[in-house]
């Protein structure tokens, strides 16, 4: 009898394990992209995003903010021309150099603008 709960309580601690692991690896696999200037991670690019970088680049730790969509020329991190970047394609997104709005992989090496 005794060798039956240590079984059942082994089998149920099985259970529970394996369930944990299947969540943390829905979890980790469920955002493997980002849109480019979409600072605030809300999937759409608007305004709020340029105030984003903007609120970043003055220190503030707002959340949530997405580092590789903020940097959508992708050189040398997030600075103030991304935001004015996000700003013309606000204006004009048919002049879009830097693919804003665009959904790229999060592995994918990022497209260096020139
Ligand atoms: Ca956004």
């Amino acid at each position: 009898m005794k060798s039956f709960k240590k079984f059942c309580l082994t089998a149920l601690c099985c259970v529970m394990l394996s369930s944990i692991t299947i969540q943390t690896v829905h979890s980790a696999s469920e955002k493997n992209t980002y849109v480019r200037g979409d600072a605030n991670d809300d999937g759409k690019v608007t305004i709020a995003d340029v105030v984003a970088i903007q609120r970043n680049l003055l220190g503030s730790s707002a959340t949530p903010f997405s580092k590789i969509a903020a940097n959508v020329d992708c050189k040398g991190g997030v600075k103030l021309s991304d935001a004015i970047y996000v700003q013309k394609y606000l204006i004009d997104n048919e002049n879009n150099p830097h693919y804003i709005g665009s959904v790229f992989d999060l592995y994918e090496l990022p497209f260096i603008h020139v």
